[in-house]
């Protein structure tokens, strides 16, 4: 994370500039106001992001902006289904890199949108279904958090599977035709895939405690409940003229779940009331103490999706709006996120491994599974025993039938019957207990493998 970078550099250019004017600095210990987006929120352990088209960071306006004032960005459209994998198999992150490679020059953390979507899916996916489609979802899912693992601080796993209206219930789409468990299905594979990112479900029209904004609750409450690996839900914030005033109320009952929130896509109609929105916005995040960040869809006004709405916070000249000043206000008078205090007692552990690890020497191996009619994804977590380990291996007996199609984590030797998987360079060395996760896609069925896992 890159927060800390940031609010260093804010701090070290505010005490040269004091300097600079012959100021006396007063170390008082009140809360120095931060002068951008970016180094404001992260004052208060949060961040502020801008979602970013890729082709205009050549524009020196739109990325003096971008630059100055926000410390977090998203691809508004390049890390798409449609965009990196046009066709089956064929990933091109070209821009998608470009962006990243911008955030890490400028100390920016980057939200990845979006790994699912039923829009902007590539014309070969939209005629797919039932477990080619799962197939195709799940190795996409694997493979562009593959690509990106480690770069990524939040993930939009799954956008807008929910229907709006009163139902409270999924939108149909081919990927949930697939089955319902699609959503927890891709959450599994991005967790094996990246487990450092924060994964979130992020979905419009929730902007109060409403039928669907229920649904989704229920939903991440089950998965909550059973171990699904979500850690965030996002909220578009598409808002017109006026806000729910139960905008607040409906972030804290998800936070209350034990997932983070945060503003994800936030833009607002023009009007009178513009200003008073986006100020609203931020301080319904600023009270909920994990809302983590905010990021509005859009630089300047002529950059946005809503065209004449003029939805955003700098004008097209790049001039800070009403609601500029409203939001970096709001950020200034918030409270911060609560640091945590150190932990004495290890954090949570997930569910014990269906083997005991050794108490002497070698290691053990369990494997959690992920099913669906005609394939799987192993996620395998490799235990070390008291000597701890230098390198490992797993064997792992697949049931007839069944092949590997792909790994991730370990290199996999064979693709059926017998399969070896041997640990890779950052993961080979483990002190005594700890573990290393590596996961493997599969077609067929995967029920009932037992891995055996010998170290060296
Ligand atoms: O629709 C607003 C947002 C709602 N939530 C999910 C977001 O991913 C979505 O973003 C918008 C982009 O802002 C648009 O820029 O998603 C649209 C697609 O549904 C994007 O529009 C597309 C156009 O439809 C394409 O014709 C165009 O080729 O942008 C593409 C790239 O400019």
């Amino acid at each position: 994370m890159n927060h800390r970078k940031v609010l260093r550099a804010a701090v070290t250019v505010a005490v040269a500039g004091a300097l600079a004017s012959g100021m006396t600095m007063a170390m008082t210990t009140g809360a120095s106001a931060g002068t951008t987006l970016g180094a404001s929120a992260a004052e208060k352990g949060r961040y502020f992001g801008a979602a970013v088209a890729v082709n205009k960071l050549s524009n020196s306006t739109y990325t003096t902006v971008l630059n100055r004032e926000f410390n977090s960005v998203v691809a508004e459209n390049e890390m798409k289904w449609a965009s990196n994998e046009p066709q089956q198999g064929v990933f091109n992150h070209s821009s998608g890199d470009r962006l990243v490679s911008h955030a890490q020059a400028n100390g920016m953390s980057v939200r990845g949108h979006t790994l699912l979507w039923h829009a902007q899916q590539p014309g070969w996916a939209q005629g797919m279904s039932g477990s080619a489609l799962r197939n195709a979802m799940i190795n996409h899912v694997t493979q562009v958090a593959t690509h990106y693992r480690g770069k990524i601080h939040s993930w939009d796993v799954v956008n807008e599977a929910f229907a709006d209206g009163g139902s409270g219930g999924r939108r149909d789409s081919n990927l949930q035709r697939t089955g319902n468990d699609w959503i927890e299905a891709a959450f599994r594979a991005a967790d094996a895939a990246d487990p450092g990112a924060k994964l979130c479900y992020n979905d419009y029209n929730t902007d109060g405690i409403n039928a669907k904004s229920t649904g989704i609750y229920n939903m991440v409450r089950d998965f909550k409940s059973r171990g699904v690996p979500i850690d965030c839900v996002g909220f578009q914030s598409h808002l017109g003229t006026s806000l729910a005033s139960d905008y607040q109320a409906n972030l804290q009952r998800f936070a209350d779940l034990g997932v983070d929130v945060q503003i994800t896509e936030l833009d607002v109609m023009t009007g009178g009331n513009q200003a008073n929105i986006f100020g609203a916005v931020t301080r319904a995040c600023m009270n909920v103490s994990r809302c983590t960040g905010i990021t509005v869809w859009g630089v300047r006004d002529c950059d946005s999706w809503r065209g004449s709405d003029n939805a955003l916070l700098f004008d097209c000249n790049g001039n800070k709006k009403a609601a500029y000043t409203n939001v970096l206000n709001a950020l200034n008078a918030g409270p911060g996120i609560p640091t945590t205090p150190p932990t004495t007692t290890p954090p949570p552990t997930d569910p014990p491994p269906t083997t005991p690890p050794p108490t002497t020497g070698g290691c053990s191996a369990s494997v959690s599974l992920n099913s669906w009619n005609g394939g799987f994804v192993a996620s395998v977590k490799v235990t070390a025993g008291s000597a701890g380990t230098n390198g490992w291996n797993v064997s792992v007996t697949l049931p007839g039938g069944a092949s590997v199609t792909n790994t991730w984590s370990a290199t996999a030797s064979g693709s059926s019957g017998t399969v070896r998987f041997a640990n890779v360079d950052y993961n080979g060395r483990l002190t005594a207990g700890q573990v290393a996760e590596f996961g493997f896609q599969g077609t067929g069925s995967g029920a009932g493998m037992t891995p055996t896992c010998t170290a060296s």
